[in-house]
């Protein structure tokens, strides 16, 4: 990133750093390559030029709320700006028109307040301080004033915000698209309390985050022709369904399951809940309460919001029902039968949570009993009943669960669309994007896979609109420049989707009966033994690490096979399909074709894919806006500005390789008069008679003899390194002048 610049003995630079990721020294001398510096903390390093960045010695002291302003453009300089701004509770910094949002960890109520939004209403970008706000302005104008779609995506690791952010931008649409002094239920009403209904069922406390969104979201916001909202459309990716029937300390399964523990009595009474800790799906982790969340109050608001979306008295009846259904599910325990590979509903307390999730679910208690143990296999020549073991049963019960509540999850999101509606009149929307940013972990697996999959798509979304940008720009100024190497990571993409990719193979070794992990992992080392961004580890049978633009991430193969297969049990589906409750029997609805028992596979990888094509199909015909939110540290606390984890943060969520590409034209702009402020010491004699800062810059230009420089119409484009050498002369200039005022005054005092 830019190249290193001028550096001389006494220059402020920024050099590497293990523990502070930049720390800024003074050189003491060089020795060809060899820099020696003295640290800010008392160190003294040599490192190789290279690596040293030089210091910006004018940047504002409260920073600058552009990184694009910035003198220096670099890693270092950006960490400095954004640490420097957040300790001043200023957690918004544009890089451009990219918005980065450093997580405060604390309520800033004034920054939000209707105030706040009055005045962000019409103002032009950039003339106030960064902010969600302006970006969503910007969308909403675009879309009025130029009758474009727009969309706003939001992302960045989990715990740095972005459902707070998608739920400020809403909260500011709605505010310029609303009906004021409408009473009642009104759409942007329903669309803002859509999301505590969805973070009731598909958020939950993790390591990471104790409101953790477990499910991507599209919204797309609609509007009529006079800038109202009119509809919208609330689309989800990926809920993580192995989180109903297993966690682990210190996290928590769905919210809601807590909240109905925790609901009022007569609630409670009539769906048989006793507290939290008494159920396997809760109790697997010792995490029951959430500090900052009363689960008690949070059942009462999911309810009324639930009134808001449209879901009614009714429903959410049969809603709560399924939810307290699927915690009796998974207290039902098994013993071993008496025959081999059999077993038996474990004991008394065993036989009443199954008894009650069949009542609940309205479905035959014996026919539920006979789907949990045994499996009916169809062949031709006739069907067998074959008995499960009771690890078997186990797995057959939390498979029951995580489909039950995956299609109930789905039901709602359906609820919610059809109940807000969608404005077949609309041609303008809104789309705003919250979805998991990249991830990589000690063990990933097929979930990983997708979420990084989707980071690569939006990726390359965010190169080519960045790219784009930077041209525009340099177009309005009449600068004659276009790119010609650009980083594209099409090759990950071709890896992973396209035919004969991973995604592929996943699915060819799901439909061979006797794949394996193993021979899934041996398919994929032999298919892309020469891809470049494939690794076979060294010493694993069935690892794969995938080179991602944001580093390499290693994943298991274990799970893949099974994680991608995406069928319901016939017996389960069969089951619930006859329930005498109408709400559970329309989340098994009956099949088109289903002639066989046999349980059909359908590929969630593929589903995926396909998912993540119309997505981006509708992102690409709207103008995009991107905000980047940053976790500031792993404690989720205010105040602690960690300078490695930004740093990686801000590689992954590509604001590096925006600076990259901007590197790679002419990073450094300044405005005519800005430039000839800094450096009209340079050449004092060409400012004498005439008030034209323009040619003023030109003159200054050629007397340094720099090359390769661009004048603009308003502004003076430098490519990456010249600012620090005009900086190095100018220190010259400076310095000479001082010695000379020191000996000056040595000779007259
Ligand atoms: V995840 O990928 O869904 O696990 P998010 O969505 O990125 O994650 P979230 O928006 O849930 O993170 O933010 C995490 C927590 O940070 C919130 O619960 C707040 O306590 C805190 N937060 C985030 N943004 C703000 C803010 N603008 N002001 C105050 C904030 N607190
Ligand atoms: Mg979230």
């Amino acid at each position: 990133m830019g190249t290193p610049a001028n550096i001389i003995v006494g220059s402020h630079v920024w050099v590497e750093d293990p523990t502070l990721a930049w720390i800024d020294g003074e050189v003491l001398s060089i020795k060809n390559n060899e820099v020696h510096v003295q640290t800010s903390n008392g160190k003294k390093v040599t490192t190789d030029r290279s690596k040293v960045f030089p210091k910006d010695m004018e940047a504002p002291p409260g920073g600058v709320d552009d990184m694009t302003r910035l003198s220096y453009l670099h890693e270092p300089g950006v960490l400095q700006n954004l640490a420097t701004r957040y300790e001043l509770n200023e957690i918004y910094t544009y890089t451009g028109s990219i918005l980065i949002a450093v997580n405060p960890f604390q309520r800033l109520p004034h920054l939000y307040d209707t105030h706040m939004m009055e005045q962000y209403k019409g103002a032009d970008f950039g003339e106030l301080s960064p902010h969600v706000f302006a970006i969503a302005d910007v969308a909403y104008r675009e879309m009025i004033n130029e009758g474009k779609n727009n969309s706003i995506l939001v992302s960045g690791e989990s715990g740095a915000g972005k459902t707070e952010t998608t739920k400020m931008l809403m909260r500011y649409l709605a505010h310029l698209g609303g009906r004021s002094g409408v009473e009642g239920r009104t759409v942007e009403q329903q669309v803002l309390e859509s999301n505590p209904v969805l973070e009731a069922f598909g958020n939950a406390k993790t390591v990471r985050n104790n409101n953790s969104s477990r499910f991507g979201k599209f919204v797309e916001i609609q509007f009529d022709k006079t800038g109202r909202i009119s509809g919208a459309a609330i689309r989800t990716y990926l809920l993580e369904r192995s989180r109903v029937c297993q966690i682990n300390t210190p996290e928590r399964n769905y919210h809601c399951f807590y909240f109905l523990c925790a609901a009022p009595h007569e609630d409670t009474q009539r769906y048989k809940l006793a507290d939290a800790r008494s159920f396997h799906y809760l109790n697997q982790s010792s995490c029951i309460e959430v500090e900052g969340i009363n689960d008690a109050e949070e059942y009462l608001a999911t309810r009324r919001a639930m009134d808001i979306v449209g879901i009614n008295e009714e429903e959410q009846e049969a809603i709560f029902r399924v939810v307290a259904a699927v915690l009796h599910i998974g207290n039902i325990n098994f013993a071993k039968g008496k025959e081999v590979d059999s077993s038996v509903i474990q004991d008394d307390n065993s036989r009443f949570h199954l008894n009650t999730a069949s009542e609940l679910l309205e479905c035959d208690c014996n026919n539920l009993e006979k789907a949990l143990i045994t499996r009916e296999i169809v062949t031709p020549e006739e069907i067998i009943t074959r008995t499960l073991d009771p690890e078997s049963a186990l797995a057959s019960r939390d498979a029951l669960a995580k489909t039950i509540y995956s299609r109930l999850f789905d039901w709602i999101v359906e609820k919610i669309n059809v109940s807000i509606g969608q404005d077949p009149n609309s041609k303008q929307l809104i789309g705003v994007l919250d979805i998991y940013g990249f991830e990589s972990f000690k063990i990933n697996s097929f979930e990983q896979l997708c979420i990084n999959y989707t980071n690569e798509k939006l990726q390359q979304h965010f190169n080519q609109h960045v790219f784009k940008m930077e041209q525009e720009e340099y177009t309005r100024e009449e600068i004659n420049w276009s790119y010609i190497e650009f980083v594209d990571n099409q090759d990950v993409l071709d890896l992973i989707e396209k035919k004969g990719g991973l995604i592929a193979l996943l699915d060819e070794a799901c439909m061979f009966p006797r794949s394996t992990h193993e021979t899934f992992a041996q398919k994929l080392y032999t298919t892309f033994k020469n891809n470049k961004r494939f690794v076979k580890p060294k010493l694993s049978r069935t690892d794969f690490t995938v080179v991602h633009y944001a580093g390499d991430v290693t994943y298991q193969a274990d799970h893949f096979l099974d994680k991608n297969k995406d069928y319901v049990v016939a017996e389960h589906q069969d089951l619930l399909n006859a329930s005498s409750c109408p709400f559970v029997a329309s989340l098994f609805p009956t099949l088109p074709e289903e002639s066989s028992k046999s349980s059909k596979f359908s590929s969630i990888g593929s589903r995926f894919k396909l998912q993540l094509q119309s997505l981006m199909e509708t992102l690409s015909s709207t103008e995009p806006h991107y905000i980047r939110c940053v976790k500031p540290n792993n404690l989720l606390k205010p105040a602690i500005f960690e300078n490695t984890n930004v740093i990686q943060q801000l590689r992954c969520g590509g604001v590096l390789e925006a600076i990259r590409i901007s590197c790679a034209g002419y990073p450094t702009r300044k405005t005519f008069y800005e430039f000839v402020n800094r450096f009209g010491v340079l050449g004092p004699e060409l400012l004498e008679g005439s008030n034209d800062d323009k040619i003023a810059c030109q003159k200054i230009l050629e007397k340094m003899k720099l090359e390769n420089y661009q004048i603009g119409k308003t502004k003076v484009f430098l490519r990456a390194g010249q600012m620090a050498d005009l900086d190095a002369r100018r220190a010259e200039v400076l310095g000479k002048a001082a010695r000379i005022i020191q000996r000056l005054m040595r000779t007259y005092i």
